[in-house]
């Protein structure tokens, strides 16, 4: 690939800073204590890392509203922190990507602050507001608010303001070019430090129908579709390219591409010159757990993109993130017997897929599910108002508390499990999400010292992502495509070929592969002897070179 491109070749790191390492003792992780853990990262051998939002902000969500884009949050340091994590990672040849959440901002925002005001100040129009007089708005679904109304009525000039996430997260209005002309400075701010590209949040939901029209009936059931196709959606991210993008070799990523495959090549069809890497949520949104929703649906959601995707564009490839539970809890097993093994068998698929890998901090050591039984132990917003709403309604709170023991986006923040000493040597405070109890075997220090671990597998994977770039470019294609049990696939590049089989069961299982193994050499696999040919042991992930 072009040396502009290397962002396909690249494994990506998510880290959730507040979760990762406290240096000071506030149970806060940050800049510093990421600082301090340079060395570890280096060791994993990844080539980028994405970074949660880190700008000041009230945290009504964790960072995702942000009170001014140019500053550093209190709780995770200063810019001079942030000026030396972001040296001490090009010093040892790691990418920084910075996390750049435009679709709103803060109501705390200067911005907002003023927009407020009165119906003529000169930021009325940098949100978007709806008079009291036209009656009441047309209903906007909002993913966090407890009433699920997007408009939030203002008695100060007497008009509601949009807000698709929070109440606290008004959304800007991208109409308004100076809007516009602000983020793209905030932009140059970042990329001239030297950062090496944004994942761009929930930026699909940016361009409005502002003649705000009647939706139908529940068509929040399907919300990507109303809300991730704005009118100006690619007007703007083509002038986003132009004005900024196009100056500085750096990469971008959508975070959400629309609803079907077709509408994510949009974002980065590369003769549309809007964005690089294209981050959808089919393979997310498709239910809470893989028992559920079954391999062979999940195995086609792959298939369909690959298949649009095989010849331009590019997608990323992840099982997890901060809005998600974690990997192994969700498409894996988490028991004590399969719950290392599984974990491996899914980094497998993280690291062999085509496309650019999105690896979510913790996963490596394999972390789980917390599953706190107290709405007290939460700290989402998306958890506490969906509580509160049914706590209002008079709804089932025992079963909701059950439902997000396997859902919640809490369960993939706790904090990162460093060692067996107290908070698992992420602070020496109280930390400000409580740690999971399993520290005491799942850590880095254990991981480090076992040749067998979760930790020492990844970075095994990573390495062989680098020997070869068959995993980056290679042609995908699925093996016994209707095996109930099996995720395979074949990675081909001329005579250069790779068989992936990953079984996402509990129990020995066979596969059909038609092909002809006998000659086939071991690449790597999560146990010590693979099993004869067609067979696969609980969670084996074996990679063959044929
Ligand atoms: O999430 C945006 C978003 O659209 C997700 O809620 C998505 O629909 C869901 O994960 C699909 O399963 C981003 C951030 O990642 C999230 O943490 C923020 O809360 C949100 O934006 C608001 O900024």
């Amino acid at each position: 690939t072009a040396k502009s491109d290397w962002w396909k070749s690249a494994v990506v790191y998510q880290i959730y800073p507040r979760s990762f390492k406290d240096s000071d003792g506030d149970g806060i992780g940050d800049l510093k204590g990421i600082i301090s853990k340079l060395d570890y990262l280096k060791s994993l051998g990844i080539d980028a890392i994405w970074l949660n939002p880190i700008y000041t902000s009230p945290n009504d969500d964790n960072g995702y509203d942000i009170s001014d884009y140019r500053t550093i949050m209190k709780d995770f340091g200063t810019m001079e922190d942030f000026d030396l994590l972001l040296k001490g990672m090009h010093e040892r040849g790691i990418k920084l990507i910075m996390d750049l959440v435009v679709n709103h901002s803060s109501d705390e925002h200067q911005w907002f602050k003023e927009s407020r005001q009165s119906r003529d100040n000169p930021y009325r129009n940098y949100y978007h507001w709806w008079p009291a007089e036209k009656g009441t708005p047309p209903y906007r679904w909002s993913f966090f608010d407890v009433n699920s109304n997007a408009w939030k009525y203002d008695t100060l000039t007497n008009s509601y303001y949009l807000h698709y996430f929070s109440q606290k997260q008004p959304d800007l209005n991208w109409e308004n070019p100076k809007v516009r002309n602000e983020v793209y400075d905030i932009m140059r701010f970042w990329l001239d430090k030297g950062i090496d590209g944004f994942r761009m949040d929930a930026f699909q939901f940016a361009s409005k129908d502002t003649t705000w029209p009647v939706l139908p009936k529940d068509y929040q059931k399907d919300v990507i579709r109303y809300y991730g196709k704005g009118p100006h959606l690619h007007d703007y991210l083509q002038e986003m390219n132009k004005e900024v993008y196009s100056k500085y070799n750096v990469m971008s990523v959508a975070e959400g591409a629309g609803s079907s495959p077709a509408d994510a090549m949009q974002f980065v069809d590369p003769d549309r010159k809007e964005l690089n890497i294209a981050y959808h949520f089919e393979s997310v949104d498709i239910g809470n757990h893989i028992n559920d929703f079954g391999l062979v649906k999940y195995k086609q959601i792959f298939e369909r993109y690959d298949s649009t995707f095989k010849d331009k564009g590019w997608l990323a490839i992840f099982l997890a993130n901060h809005d998600q539970p974690r990997m192994v809890s969700k498409f894996g097993n988490d028991s004590a017997a399969y719950s290392a093994l599984s974990s491996k068998m899914l980094s497998t698929f993280v690291l062999t897929m085509r496309g650019t890998p999105f690896y979510y901090n913790g996963d490596e050591l394999g972390m789980t599910n917390i599953r706190f039984n107290s709405i007290e132990d939460y700290n989402d917003v998306d958890t506490r108002n969906k509580y509160t709403a049914l706590q209002q309604s008079g709804g089932n709170l025992k079963a909701f508390i059950e439902l997000k023991k396997q859902t919640s986006r809490d369960n993939g923040r706790t904090p990162f499990q460093w060692d067996n000493t107290t908070n698992a040597g992420f602070t020496i405070g109280k930390p400000w999400l409580k740690v999971n109890p399993n520290y005491t075997s799942v850590n880095v220090a254990m991981q480090e010292q076992d040749p067998n671990s979760c930790l020492n597998y990844f970075k095994k994977l990573i390495q062989l992502r680098k020997q070869t770039n068959i995993f980056t470019t290679g042609a995908w294609a699925l093996v016994d495509k209707n095996n109930p049990d099996v995720f395979a696939y074949t990675r081909i590049n001329g005579n250069e070929r790779y068989l992936v089989m990953l079984n996402f069961t509990s129990k020995s299982t066979s596969i059909n592969t038609g092909i002809n193994l006998e000659k086939a050499t071991l690449v790597l696999s999560n146990y010590p002897k693979t099993s004869t040919i067609g067979n696969l042991q609980p969670y084996e992930a074996t990679i063959l070179k044929y």
